[in-house]
């Protein structure tokens, strides 16, 4: 099954590229315009790009929105998670947390998909903690300072595979996989 991965962000495609392959898709990677509307849930921001790259000729593809939801800020960075690492950065995020004792926070996932002509969105969250400082190279945006639950390191410290084993967004592409395979 062939799926084109829609995505500015060449982090999120390899994650994608190593969760789907191994599960018996073909993955393309390319990106496309689509004007993330301001909105309360991740899901809202994916159905509106779902519906602004209908009948652009793209075929069978897939898009997510993700975030980090912090709870000592009651959800924050969450929807605006890409603006928030755009300007305060993970050292911001850091200095939010100063002195707070509750660091819990979860990584959610949702992912859009348009196959042979219908629409699907599924989920997934990964609960966990925010580090005290950044450790690890792997991944990107956040992963440096989110402790997975169950684990010790950061998901910058873990290789994809493992990443992906538990991640939201593995996660989201495991109900991906299973909800597509119902289709053929
Ligand atoms: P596209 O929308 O083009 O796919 P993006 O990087 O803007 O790329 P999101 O809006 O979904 O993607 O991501 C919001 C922010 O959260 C962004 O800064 C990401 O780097 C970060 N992020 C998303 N998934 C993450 C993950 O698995 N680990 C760490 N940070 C992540």
């Amino acid at each position: 099954m062939k799926l084109r991965i829609i995505t500015s962000n060449p982090g999120k495609a390899v994650e994608f590229r190593h969760a789907l392959g191994g599960l018996g898709f073909d993955i393309e990677h390319g990106d496309e315009d689509c004007d993330e509307i301001q909105a309360d849930t991740l899901q809202e921001v994916v159905l509106s790009c779902l519906s602004q790259l209908r009948g652009r000729g793209l075929g069978d593809y897939a898009l997510d929105d993700s975030g980090l939801f912090i709870d000592a800020l009651d959800g924050f960075p969450g929807v605006y998670s890409s603006y928030a690492l755009r300007t305060i950065g993970i050292d911001g995020i850091l200095r939010l947390l100063d002195g707070r004792e509750d660091r819990s926070a979860r990584f959610e996932c949702c992912i859009g998909c348009s196959f042979r002509g219908e629409e699907l969105t599924v989920q997934g969250k990964c609960e966990g903690t925010i580090a005290h400082r950044p450790s690890g190279t792997g991944g990107f945006g956040f992963d440096p300072i989110f402790v997975p639950s169950g684990y010790d390191g950061t998901f910058a410290e873990m290789s994809i595979d493992v990443k992906n084993g538990i991640s939201h967004r593995g996660r989201a592409i495991q109900a991906l996989s299973a909800a597509l395979k119902e289709k053929v």
